[in-house]
């Protein structure tokens, strides 16, 4: 049997361990990307870790998040990151430059390679043959230090893609398709791999929304081949000397076939709150919204932008609908500038914000109660637009355009009928320029020397936890349901960020919108335990989730099943992530309820699988069980991740 692609690229970074699913294995890093959220906790912990410049090939971070610097912290945060920056060895994408995937994957990308990302989103890099993995802060300044990525070997899914999309119908839809069948939780514990004759069908643009969208299904990352199609979009970027040929063995095994008939894709749409409640777009037709936005590193490309742009010219924004963009790349936005697709935009009503996630993770455009809103991004749990009790709508750009012409809920496949518009075509630009005055290089060792890092006031080192206790103890803080994402757990929005670097004021605003007590309880009782369902932390890397929480005293949480990075995050800051041995034990157990689980951590040292935990207020047991390697086992045993690393530094 032939290799598959994910295969021998895994092959070729092995460290440690086989390619046997289910097995821990150690991969070479050779990328690293983090975001403005997330780096300030990466660039602490690397600083904690005491080595002065990064070990891995490629390290670069993106001001993207943050950009407007409402709040004084925000410019703090992002002084430290260019200083910091620029002293490691980093490369530096300014504030409203774009969204850092697509910047990374126009300037650094290389089939191949492996890029592990403190985002969740770093599966967009898989749209060009990369193991692109999205990985919790603590991790990621373990690779910038050189270290390997250690994760439990997934199954590799083929994804045969046949056929051709229909006019109208696009890559976004291909993902919501899978959304449809396979849910939130149908990439557990698997890889991606696209595969069939339909190939040379999607440009790179529409392979890396695909891949990026992947990490909603919850697998581990996604991967297109490097074929012609990749080396065509290369030769656009002016790095033909980047791109290599990466292909599966003809014949290659795959654990699972998945077939998606692109020809029978139609223009689709989740309903609110999540990304797989997914119908057609004719089923929820006519339904009257007040805002649209195309944007995110999704749907925020030059590609995505143009076919918008070809639908609004010469007509107009609907009198009672708000429509914006973010471009998710500011040379993108130039060249559409140039080439005057923004001024038709503009001469359309379509207000162009700057390229940023901005709304897409709640920072502006925040709607009003009771108002729905169509979004060509890709997440819309609730709450994440800035209101707790949002409508947001997940859809293609083209969608979205229809939906902004007519104030209500199109199939822009009706749009083009009724007004004789022709299906927009997935262009990729001529040539994105590399000269980028918007990424500032590393400087040298030598001159790095001289540069001091700007640690302002509200730069705080990241709390460690002690040792494991041998009995863990405390009430039930909260009981929550399925699905819970880390935007529940820890939510972002502009007023919440500026604490990512400042992690005890950050823990004032954990479960903040769902029960705004948690933190003060929390702190009365001196932390205790979480209750959560099935696909507990889903969504974002944001290792703050966990961080934050740990820094209240939660000692473990107890749910039916665990996303993977948060499961991640859990152990790096030294939370025990515990499963329900059988399901239905969820059931009997309540908010408040005390509970106790003795010699956790003489199980945790001597490979224990299983605990029992006491519930003194029900006056009932059961157990619960942990998923966790022997290196996990020892993270634990210490405290975290960091806590290890200071015990065990770093040579
Ligand atoms: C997101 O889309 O939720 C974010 C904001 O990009 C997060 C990272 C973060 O919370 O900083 C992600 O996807 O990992
Ligand atoms: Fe930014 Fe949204 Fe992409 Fe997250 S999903 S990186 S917030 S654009």
């Amino acid at each position: 049997m032939g290799k598959n692609l994910t295969r021998k690229i895994l092959e070729a970074h092995l460290v440690e361990g086989r390619l046997v699913a289910g097995e821990e294995i150690g991969i070479r890093i050779d990328q690293v990307l983090a975001q403005d959220l997330t780096a300030t906790q990466a660039f602490l912990h690397f600083e904690a870790m005491g080595i002065s410049r990064i070990r891995c090939r490629v390290a670069a971070c993106y001001a993207d998040h943050n950009v407007l610097h409402i709040k004084p912290e925000n410019m703090e945060d992002h002084l430290y990151l260019q200083t910091a920056s620029r002293k490691y060895g980093i490369w530096f994408g300014k504030p409203a430059s774009g969204i850092g995937h697509q910047i990374h994957l126009e300037h650094f990308a290389i089939p191949g390679e492996t890029v592990l990302g403190a985002d969740s989103h770093t599966p967009h890099c898989g749209g060009v043959a990369m193991i692109a993995i999205g990985a919790g802060g603590m991790d990621v300044a373990l690779a910038m230090g050189g270290g390997p990525y250690y994760f439990v070997m997934p199954q590799i899914a083929a994804v045969r893609l046949a056929g051709a999309l229909q006019p109208w119908c696009t890559a976004k839809d291909v993902i919501l398709e899978l959304l449809r069948r396979l849910t939130v939780r149908g990439g557990k514990d698997r890889i991606f791999e696209f595969t069939g004759p339909a190939l040379p069908m999607l440009n790179a643009q529409q392979r890396v929304t695909i891949t990026n969208m992947s990490y909603e299904l919850g697998a581990t990352t996604s991967i297109f081949p490097s074929d012609d199609v990749t080396r065509d979009y290369f030769r656009r970027l002016g790095r033909l000397r980047d791109w290599r040929e990466m292909l599966p063995d003809s014949g290659a095994d795959y654990d699972d076939t998945i077939d998606v008939d692109l020809a029978k894709i139609e223009p689709l749409v989740a309903l609110p709150s999540m990304p797989d409640h997914v119908v057609p777009v004719r089923e929820v037709a006519g339904t009257k919204v007040e805002q649209v936005m195309v944007g995110s590193c999704t749907n925020g490309s030059y590609t995505d932008l143009q076919a918008v742009a070809k639908v609004m010219k010469g007509r107009r924004v609907h009198p009672e609908v708000y429509f914006f963009i973010h471009p998710s790349s500011r040379a993108d936005l130039e060249l559409l500038a140039r080439e005057g697709y923004v001024t038709d935009l503009l001469a359309a009503g379509v207000n162009v914000a700057e390229p940023t996630c901005g709304a897409c993770i709640g920072f502006g455009h925040v709607p009003a109660p009771g108002t729905k809103s169509l979004r060509a991004i890709n997440r819309n749990f609730k709450g994440r637009s800035g209101l707790s009790d949002d409508q947001v709508y997940l859809a293609s750009p083209e969608t979205a355009a229809a939906t902004a012409i007519k104030g209500v809920i199109t199939d822009p496949r009706d749009l083009g009928m009724e007004l004789s518009i022709t299906a927009p075509a997935p262009i990729l630009p001529d040539a994105v320029p590399q000269d980028n005055p918007n990424l500032i290089p590393p400087a040298s060792e030598a001159e790095a020397a001289g540069i001091a890092v700007l640690h302002g006031e509200n730069i705080r080192p990241s709390p460690v936890k002690p040792p494991l206790e041998e009995t863990l103890h405390g009430t039930v803080l909260i009981k929550v349901g399925d699905d819970i994402s880390t935007d529940h757990i820890m939510p972002a929005g502009a007023e919440i960020v500026a604490y990512r670097s400042n992690i005890a004021r950050l823990a004032e605003y954990v479960f903040h919108r769902m029960d705004p007590e948690f933190s003060a309880r929390a702190k009365a009782r001196g932390g205790g335990f979480i209750v959560g369902g099935e696909n507990y932390g889903q969504g974002s890397s944001r290792e703050h989730a966990a961080l934050a929480p740990m820094s209240l005293g939660v000692r473990a949480v107890l749910a039916k099943s665990f996303s993977r990075i948060h499961h991640a995050n859990l152990i790096n800051w030294g939370i025990v992530p515990l499963l329900f041995t059988d399901p239905a034990d969820y059931d009997g157990i309540d908010r408040d309820d005390e509970l106790e689980i003795p010699k956790i951590r003489d199980g945790i040292l001597q490979g224990a699988h299983v605990f029992t935990v006491r519930n003194r207020t029900k006056g009932s047991q059961f157990t619960a069980r942990v998923e966790i390697t022997p290196r996990d086992r020892g993270y634990l045993l210490s405290g975290g991740k960091l806590a290890h690393v200071k015990q065990h530094p770093v040579r």
